[in-house]
């Protein structure tokens, strides 16, 4: 049976990427049949139709059903899995708060599409878990991700994740390229704590402007194999392997206030629940980074830091 798969913002670029990595089988195994839901806004509906005849034109076997729609009650009906992508952009002169208010309001009603439309009350994993995920992309993803949980009550809070993965793919390029190794080697620490706590974090921290001045546009082929990334280690699980993703706090880990979407190392199980792995060693200059970036989507930051010293 087909999975229903949605992406939103689907006309925008880092979708272009996205949707034929995951019509290709990257996200959700080779064998695996999709529908894919593809959620725009109105203005956008004549590009998403441009996207879809090219989505046909790949010819891919898995694939056996698109649809493109503007309406939420469409687009959130039924689906297994969610990709959250589409956000208001920061236009020039644009304040935060305006840029939040907007992000709000969207956010509040795919929140509350999902609440009403997804598929919640079936397929419950034997585990009692729901088994449909939902990841939030669009920035600021860990705000966007605490709006959309709160306008979905109904809908437990572990389902819901916030895209923080590009900064841990940035942090481990980083590290292979110090250590000279390829990026599945990055298993032995980096002892030089002067390139730790300053180059390494602000060229991670600093590579998403440095794309947009080099690209003259943002990131987009590196941010869908981040989603990719994501959602397919919280389906398959990751085994021994740590990951970084945007989860609700506890309160009870890192000293990370409850009810907080915040960047935590995790390992995902077969029945896909996530755990905190817990106990690390944080350094002064780490907590404090971490406070710095408290209400920031960049809050993975310090957690890679504890990748590299732990
Ligand atoms: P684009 O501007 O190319 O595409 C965004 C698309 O979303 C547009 O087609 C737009 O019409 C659509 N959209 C706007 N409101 C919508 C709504 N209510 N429902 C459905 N679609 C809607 O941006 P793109 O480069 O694709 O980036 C998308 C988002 O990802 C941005 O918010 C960006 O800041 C964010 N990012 C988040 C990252 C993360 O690590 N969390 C990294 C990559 C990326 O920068």
């Amino acid at each position: 049976m087909a999975l229903k798969v949605l992406i939103t913002g689907a006309a925008g670029q880092i979708a272009y990427s996205l949707l034929y990595s995951v019509a290709k089988g990257d996200v959700f195994g080779k064998e695996q049949a999709l529908s894919l839901v593809l959620l725009d806004i109105p203005p956008m509906m004549g590009v998403l139709e441009g996207v879809v005849m090219e989505l046909q034109d790949c010819a891919l076997p898995l694939l056996t059903e698109v649809v493109a729609t503007s309406d939420e009650a469409v687009a959130f009906a039924d689906i297994d899995a969610a990709m959250l992508v589409g956000a208001m952009p920061r236009r020039e002169g644009m304040e935060r708060k305006d840029l939040l208010a907007a992000n709000v309001k969207i956010f509040k009603s795919q929140g509350a599409a999902l609440d009403k439309y997804a598929k919640k009350s079936v397929k419950p994993m034997s585990h009692g878990l729901l088994s449909f995920k939902v990841v939030i992309v669009g920035n600021p993803a860990n705000t966007n991700a605490l709006i959309c949980k709160k306008y979905a009550p109904s809908i437990p809070a572990s389902n819901f994740s916030a895209l923080t993965r590009l900064d841990q793919n940035r942090a481990q390029a980083q590290l292979a390229g110090k250590l000279g190794v390829a990026v599945e080697g990055v298993y032995e620490a980096v002892q030089d704590d002067n390139w730790l706590n300053n180059e390494f974090i602000s060229s991670v921290q600093q590579r998403g402007a440095a794309v947009i001045k080099a690209r003259k546009l943002s990131s987009a082929m590196s941010a869908a194999k981040a989603i990719g990334d994501h959602m397919r280690d919280w389906w398959f699980g990751t085994q021994s392997r740590w990951v970084s993703m945007g989860i609700i706090s506890d309160g009870n880990t890192y000293g990370i206030p409850e009810g907080l979407i915040f960047s935590f190392p995790l390992t995902v199980g077969e029945d896909r629940s996530w755990k905190i792995v817990d106990g690390l060693d944080i350094s002064d200059f780490a907590r404090e980074n971490s406070n710095l970036h408290m209400n920031d989507s960049a809050s993975s930051k310090w957690i890679h830091h504890i990748f590299i010293v732990a």
